[in-house]
């Protein structure tokens, strides 16, 4: 399966929108969203399940790809298309035995030593950051910055990348200029319930 990113990549985050990932994927594809990242860092795996159901299955009525952050086993079980895999979580080699040749697989990288191992992985983009600074991942890497991001994208060939960490829409085109394919992100659509329709339609319009 061919796959090809939409400039906006967003991640659901309950803490962050108060909202439940099913109502935010709702609105993020209302607003156009055709990839979707469902990350839930709090709660065990049986309290979001249900829901986590819920949000793939109305992205597959829409036609609308949705993955799954760090758990094959919930990719697995909820018909995901795929999965995202930080540095730390199953290698994503292992992953593409589980989830199969068709599934997407996304992998977090912070230095450029991580990006060049990443070269040659069975995996379907990478994510470089944080590119700026940001108060949504409480752990994250030191913040990695535009000139790094450029290195990057200079070094990674046909793998599609994606910037991350901080992104709003006042430094977004910066991160496309640097040579990113798409943008993900989560505070800056997420923060304002009322917001994400028009914030992510806005954004897509103008960077499609
Ligand atoms: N990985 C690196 S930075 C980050 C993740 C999950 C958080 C991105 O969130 P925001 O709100 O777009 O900075
Ligand atoms: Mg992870």
């Amino acid at each position: 399966m061919k796959f090809t990113l939409p400039a906006i990549y967003p991640i659901t985050d309950s803490q962050i929108s108060g909202l439940t990932h099913s109502e935010q994927v709702n609105r993020l594809i209302s607003g156009g969203a055709e990839f979707i990242q469902l990350r839930e860092k709090r709660a065990p795996a049986g309290e979001w399940f249900t829901d986590a159901q819920v949000a793939v299955r109305a992205a597959h009525a829409r036609r609308v790809r949705i993955i799954i952050n760090d758990r094959a086993d919930l990719a697995m079980a909820l018909g995901a298309d795929g999965i995202h895999l930080g540095q730390d979580d199953l290698p994503p080699a292992e992953a593409r035995k589980l989830l199969g040749d068709d599934a997407i697989i996304g992998f977090s990288t912070h230095t450029l030593e991580q990006v060049q191992s990443a070269i040659g992985l069975p995996i379907n983009y990478i994510a470089f950051g944080p590119i700026f600074r940001t108060r949504t991942k409480g752990d994250a890497d030191e913040t990695v910055g535009l000139g790094l991001l450029e290195q990057v994208s200079r070094l990674k060939g046909d793998l599609p990348l994606i910037a991350i960490g901080g992104i709003n829409g006042d430094n977004v085109a910066d991160v496309f200029a640097a040579g990113a394919d798409s943008a993900a992100m989560i505070g800056y659509l997420l923060s304002d319930p009322i917001s994400i329709e028009p914030r992510i339609r806005q954004l897509l319009d103008s960077h499609r």
